[in-house]
């Protein structure tokens, strides 16, 4: 495959963009060589600016669960835009996809819809000091839970692909109230709250992590946080930007059963444009603004173009639920391909998935948290990713990001992909 239009591109994107990208994940930084210039995509297929399709093992880092430029979506977004595309007053449209989001996810009674995943989580941990009137949290090192502040502390994601989970510009005061805990080590969990009493607000959480790869909880990890949070009076959050509305209907909540204070969402609750939520159950919602003391607020938050194409990509979800058995069955099979093929080609791996979400790290141990997480061997992840590139197979460009499964993928498309693995790690 050739690319030199999106070299060309990204040349003249250097000049005015920092680093050429408006989010550093999407750079080549972490494997080298220059991103991919899209120009279109359909179903599980990107076309670039130089003519090439590869099938997509992204699609926009997890909301194109359904397929690019899925057809609902494309037309409830159309529609809507020719009635116009903002009005910063309420419309009958944020209900009819606040009412359906509550009947799908377990133990939330109100959502409120903000631009983006680090919105949501921004404004979780905001309400959760809020409504406890305690000011520390903790977060799980390697999680990421967006670019605001408080995140950034052990942040997996881009984060740590660029060599910055703990960014300069976030103050001493902020980082001192993030606490930091090991993903699936409850005691590690319990000495901080032990070592914190009555000071901690939440236990924020990936609950099927995705931004060290893809983690899966432990047995009994989540239900251990849930059951310290609740004798504790701290507040459990779930961050399911990745997971809300791909692992199940109603989300982590539903898979493993177990139940969070404060739910946050993004991804493909937006359908694929910026959409981000926050839920709970009424007694936390009411305490924000205007009926409560929490802050909280944005002029483009339930815009119209946004919530027709997340209410078109919810009613989907929602009227098919065979969809959720389909991305399982999918997934399962790609990852048995993947395993057959990188043992016969004596590659030392390990394989990571929870439903849709899989990742392949190059080691022969666990991958249960960052530190196991971060013992991937890179070289042979960077020639991986290109020898896929070379085949017209686009993966996260970094070892630290779980891959989405469409169902847009065919049977065929996953052949083709086990068959282009069998022959990449044949040259590693
Ligand atoms: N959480 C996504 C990556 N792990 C966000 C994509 C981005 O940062 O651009």
């Amino acid at each position: 495959m050739i690319y030199k239009r999106s070299s060309q591109l990204f040349a003249e994107a250097e000049k005015v963009i920092p680093g050429g990208v408006n989010s550093p994940v999407r750079a080549f930084k972490a494997v080298g060589g220059t991103p991919i210039f899209v120009k279109s995509a359909k179903g599980a297929y990107l076309l670039d600016e130089d003519g090439n399709k590869l099938i997509d093992y992204i699609n926009s880092w997890g909301p194109m669960v359904l397929g690019h430029a899925y057809q609902p979506v494309v037309d409830a977004v159309i529609e809507k835009a020719k009635l116009g595309t903002s009005f910063g007053m309420p419309t009958e449209l944020e209900t009819e996809i606040a009412a359906l989001a509550v009947s799908m996810v377990p133990n939330i009674d109100k959502i409120r819809f903000v631009n983006s995943g680090t919105e949501a989580c921004m404004s979780a941990i905001r309400l959760a000091r809020g409504f406890t009137k305690r000011d520390k949290i903790i977060k799980f090192a390697g999680c990421y839970h967006g670019h605001s502040d408080s995140f950034l502390i052990q942040a997996g994601s881009g984060a740590v692909t660029f060599g910055s989970p703990n960014s300069p510009g976030v103050t001493e005061g902020t980082a001192k109230d993030t606490l930091l805990a090991k993903y699936n080590d409850l005691d590690n969990v319990a000495t901080l709250i032990e070592a914190n009493k009555n000071e901690i607000a939440a236990i924020i959480i990936e609950p099927v992590a995705g931004n060290m790869g893809c983690i899966p909880p432990a047995e009994g990890f989540l239900q251990g946080l849930r059951d310290l949070c609740t004798s504790n009076g701290i507040l459990l959050i779930f961050d399911e930007v990745m997971t809300g509305f791909r692992l199940a209907r109603g989300g982590v909540q539903e898979l493993f059963n177990v139940n969070a204070d404060i739910v946050t969402f993004g991804k493909v609750i937006g359908g694929g444009l910026p959409v981000g939520a926050f839920a709970a159950r009424e007694e936390i919602m009411n305490y924000l603004a205007p009926l409560g003391p929490v802050y909280q607020a944005g002029t483009l938050s339930g815009n119209p173009l946004a919530m027709a194409a997340g209410l078109a990509m919810l009613k989907a979800l929602n009227n098919e639920p065979a969809i959720f058995d389909r991305l399982e069955e999918k997934t399962a099979y790609l990852a048995a391909g993947i395993d057959r093929v990188l043992k016969a080609n004596n590659v030392i791996f390990t394989i990571n998935r929870v439903g849709s979400m899989i990742s392949v790290h190059f080691d022969e141990n666990p991958v249960v948290d960052f530190q196991t997480a971060a013992k991937g061997d890179n070289e042979t992840f960077k020639k991986f990713f290109h020898g896929l590139l070379k085949e017209g197979i686009y993966i996260a460009p970094s070892a630290y990001e779980t891959w989405f499964i469409t169902d847009a993928l065919t049977y065929e498309d996953l052949d083709y992909t086990i068959n282009a693995i069998d022959k990449v790690s044949k040259t590693f």
